[in-house]
């Protein structure tokens, strides 16, 4: 087979109801979808019917929510809106044989957060030192090619139809790093994003664009970006009516501003929330939204600086400005304090914002978690930072302080075949998408989901063998890259494999301070940065103490001696000997596992997931040597199991 994978909506996943009579009763695009659907599968429409799919008033299902039940020998689902009917067909598609069983009482389905949109990082152009799609592994751009927008949009139509199966409704389609060429998406390339739209509407994605801050300079012809000039708000007053004459259902704005080296209101003396706001007005007679990012730092430290600390960056610049920011206007925080680290603690920018319209974002795409080359399931890191309750027990949850303005993941697919480069990483894109709908769904239930989607005649041994695999793949991948949360001991640019030192001494504030007596960064209120200050009760003590910090979190909170004893009994030093130790053994059981089910998926499934699997389990034995001879140079401390250690 040499065709694009059907990722998790191969033919046979529709083979329950292909084999039904289906009505549809409705009107609207998204119902001329789930009509077409219903053809494609094979469905006859002759009654009596075995399941009916209706628009109808009653109840308050919202927009996109469903209800679905059986009784009589009939399967029913009722949504109040079209989009409604669009995920109660893909719900049945998931239930396959069991949506046509026993009687089934009404179940109500909606979503918890109403705005579950991927970012893309995605170039118009190729960009030297980073390809198309900045931190993209899965190949070039879906919708652009060689400059130019593709001539081919098919792919796009099939991507938005994955996205909806798994509950997403919005994109954005660039970069936040908005380069020259890619800027003029919002002006005279705006038809670009019109035709992604148009694929991209049937399935009820809406679109959203990244733009440049300095645009008005860039494509106006102004001198200036200020946002309180009134010649630069008339222009984006301006260009944005002529973005929704063009494309009537456009969803908004995404920024990143002043990080990194893009432009933003610091340049003028002006607030983030004077620059969102400017975009706000120009967006809200339309309906649009700004997705504002959280995102900004000071990317020009000295590390023998120890009063700046980058974790403190987003709270520092951000909360003061809470309730300054228009109803429109979405801050768009990640959900840990520095940068999409394999272990991070939860952002207190989430806490810290109640007057605020929040979204978190998530990296689908593995930048530091094993650029789709490792198996590294991310959806236990996504539930426990949902499920996370920044102001204690009893207060909301992340998800929750997160429905105000959504869930956002950067994308981890591209033109690849298998969309995702390694296979198995499309069950990220899936997982975030009904974590998005159900935050409190359970990781393991949505990967079987997941499975039984993508290989629909899986037998168990298969299910069970993924299962083995990915289920905590995640704390794999912790265990031989980011002991007790240290991060960023990656190869710079590229971020791949191990560099202990590799950004200790540069200036982007990422650092580990291991000197010979030993590690962490010391960010308590008592002796360090005072981050731990940033958090309520009753974390803010929890992490301050080293009584009750978490192992998991000690060193990205404290600078302790590698003889540290940990709460698990082990000391800091022989916890990094044998997580490493452990890690690529598990690594290595990996691919062991999959030698066995390999030949279960089809022979290109299987040939990919070799490859990634000889990767990993080579980088894996990689990481464990280096930190491991690293942190035994530097302490002088011997394992005490007497392991191989350079
Ligand atoms: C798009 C990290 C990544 C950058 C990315 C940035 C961001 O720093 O390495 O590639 O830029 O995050 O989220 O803006």
């Amino acid at each position: 087979m040499t065709g694009v994978h059907p990722a998790w909506l191969p033919a046979e996943a529709f083979r329950a109801v292909g084999s039904r009579r289906v009505a549809v009763h409705g009107d609207g695009l998204l119902v001329d979808t789930v009509r077409a659907e219903v053809a494609a599968a094979g469905s006859s429409s002759s009654s009596p019917h075995d399941l009916v799919l209706s628009i109808g008033s009653s109840g308050s299902l919202g927009d996109e929510g469903f209800a679905l039940s059986r009784a009589d020998g009939v399967t029913t689902v009722v949504a109040n809106a079209p989009a409604g009917l669009l995920y109660g067909f893909f719900h049945v598609v998931r239930l396959g044989e069991a949506a046509f069983g026993a009687d089934r009482p009404v179940e109500v389905h909606r979503p918890a957060l109403r705005r579950r949109i991927v970012d893309h990082w995605d170039n118009v152009d190729l960009h030297p030192a980073i390809g198309q799609v900045e931190r993209g592994y899965a190949g070039g751009s879906l919708f652009w090619e060689r400059g130019a927008l593709r001539v081919d949009l098919s792919r796009v139509r099939d991507y938005a139809r994955l996205l909806a199966a798994c509950g997403i409704n919005a994109v954005a389609v660039n970069n936040v790093n908005v380069h020259r060429s890619e800027a003029h998406l919002l002006t005279d390339r705006l038809g670009e994003v019109a035709a992604i739209a148009a694929e991209l509407r049937p399935y009820g994605i809406r679109t959203h664009l990244s733009v440049n801050f300095a645009s008005p300079i860039l494509l106006g012809g102004l001198t200036t970006a200020d946002p309180l000039d009134p010649a630069v708000r008339r222009w984006w007053a301006a260009t944005t009516r002529q973005v929704y004459e063009t494309i009537p259902d456009f969803g908004g704005y995404v920024v990143k501003a002043d990080s990194e080296g893009q432009p933003g209101p610091f340049a003028y003396g002006r607030s983030h929330a004077d620059g969102a706001n400017m975009l706000a007005d120009a967006l809200a007679p339309h309906g649009g939204v700004v997705h504002w990012r959280a995102f900004v730092y000071n990317h020009r430290q000295d590390w023998r600086d120890r009063s700046t600390d980058r974790a403190r960056a987003a709270y520092d610049h951000f909360a003061p400005l809470d309730g300054q920011f228009r109803d429109n206007a979405i801050l768009q925080v990640k959900h840990g304090p520095m940068d999409f680290q394999t272990r991070e603690p939860v952002s207190p920018v989430i806490a810290a914002m109640p007057g605020t319209r929040l979204a978190v974002e998530l990296q689908a795409t593995q930048e530091y978690t094993g650029q789709q080359r490792h198996v590294c399931y991310l959806a236990p890191m996504w539930s426990e930072v949902l499920r996370f309750r920044p102001n204690g027990d009893g207060r909301p949850a992340v998800a929750t302080l997160a429905q105000t303005g959504g869930l956002v993941a950067v994308s981890n697919a591209g033109d690849d075949r298998f969309w995702t480069g390694h296979p198995l990483a499309q069950a990220n894109l899936y997982a975030f998408g009904r974590l998005a709908w159900a935050p409190d769904a359970d990781p393991p239930a949505i990967l079987d989901e997941w499975i039984g989607l993508t290989f629909p005649d899986a037998p168990p041994q298969l299910r069970q063998t993924l299962h083995a695999m990915m289920d905590d793949s995640w704390r794999t991948y912790e265990r031989y890259t980011a002991p007790l949360g240290v991060g960023f001991m990656v190869r710079p640019g590229h971020h791949y494999g191990p560099d202990v030192d590799g950004y200790e001494y540069t200036p982007w504030g990422t650092y580990h301070f291991a000197d010979r007596d030993g590690v962490g960064v010391d960010r308590t209120r008592a002796t360090g940065t005072g981050f731990t200050g940033q958090y309520p009760q009753p974390w803010a003590d929890v992490y301050e103490s080293l009584d009750t910090c978490p192992d998991e979190l000690l060193l990205f909170f404290h600078h302790v001696p590698y003889g540290h004893v940990l709460h698990n009994g082990s000391t800091v030093i022989q916890h990094i000997y044998d997580t490493h130790f452990a890690g690529a053994d598990e690594a290595a059981r990996m691919r062991d596992l999959w030698s066995s089910v390999g030949h279960l998926v089809g022979s290109d499934v299987d040939a990919r997931v070799r490859e990634r699997l000889d990767e990993q389990v080579r980088s894996a034995a990689e990481w464990r040597d280096q930190i491991n001879t690293y942190f035994y140079r530097k302490s002088g401390v011997p394992d005490v199991k007497g392991r191989r250690i350079y």
